[in-house]
């Protein structure tokens, strides 16, 4: 798959008008969502990643293009939660991740977690729970668990089931584990990247 930067929006006022499916990444600062935009492009320096938390400060578009011309855009939207973040910063991520949510050609939303995270605690804490809440209600979302490979075989496995556990009230959740270090997980998120790009066309035919 071939992918390039499109635009960016750090108003809500600037986001592009709907276009073709698209497939947004959710989660914390420095949980890795631009780093996974990266080993799914096959492209490290296609979003800017950082030690730093709160690099993505804007809403940034890129386009993916499938053999056979099946498109999907990819949104790395900015990270929440990190402790420099002021209210104004708060009040500003509210504003555009609340104006982007309505958009009608959403196909998926990939909500990530530090696997490590998700070791830590049975249940999501209320930043992260209220967001998956939020998502769940408006469609598929996969709660991919990052940095997989910072842990053990056995505590992958803790996280997996603690986080399978924490959403199962929720039938539009899937739970993945996924590391841009070892690509786990990254063909499967290929996979459903092309099905989002193929339902727009499906939708798209005329009925017979
Ligand atoms: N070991 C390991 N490190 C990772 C992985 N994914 C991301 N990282 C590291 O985590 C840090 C943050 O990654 P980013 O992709 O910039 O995180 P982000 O979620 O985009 O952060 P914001 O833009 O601040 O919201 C970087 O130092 C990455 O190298 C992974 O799969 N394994
Ligand atoms: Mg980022």
């Amino acid at each position: 798959m071939d992918a390039q930067y499109v635009t960016s929006a750090a108003l809500a006022d600037q986001l592009p008008a709907p276009k073709g499916p698209e497939v947004a990444f959710f989660g914390r600062s420095n949980v890795g969502k631009s780093t996974l935009l990266n080993a799914l492009a096959g492209r490290k320096g296609l979003a800017r990643t950082s030690n730093a938390p709160g690099r993505t400060r804007m809403a940034n578009f890129f386009a993916v293009r499938f053999p056979g011309g099946h498109e999907v855009t990819m949104v790395d939207l900015p990270g929440y939660g990190f402790a420099q973040a002021g209210a104004a910063t708060r009040k500003s991520w509210e504003h555009l991740v609340g104006a982007y949510l309505d958009r009608p050609n959403i196909k998926l939303f990939i909500m990530l977690l530090d696997s490590r995270r998700a070791l830590d605690d049975v249940g999501l804490d209320p930043l992260d729970g209220d967001l998956i809440n939020d998502l769940a209600r408006r469609g598929s979302v996969l709660l991919a668990l990052t940095k997989i490979d910072k842990l053990s075989k056995r505590d992958a496995n803790q996280a997996l089931k603690n986080a399978t556990e924490s959403v199962k009230g929720f039938p539009t959740v899937e739970v993945a584990l996924v590391s841009a270090e070892n690509q786990t997980g990254i063909r499967e998120i290929r996979g459903m990247l092309l099905a989002a790009a193929r339902s727009n066309l499906k939708k798209e035919m005329p009925e017979e």
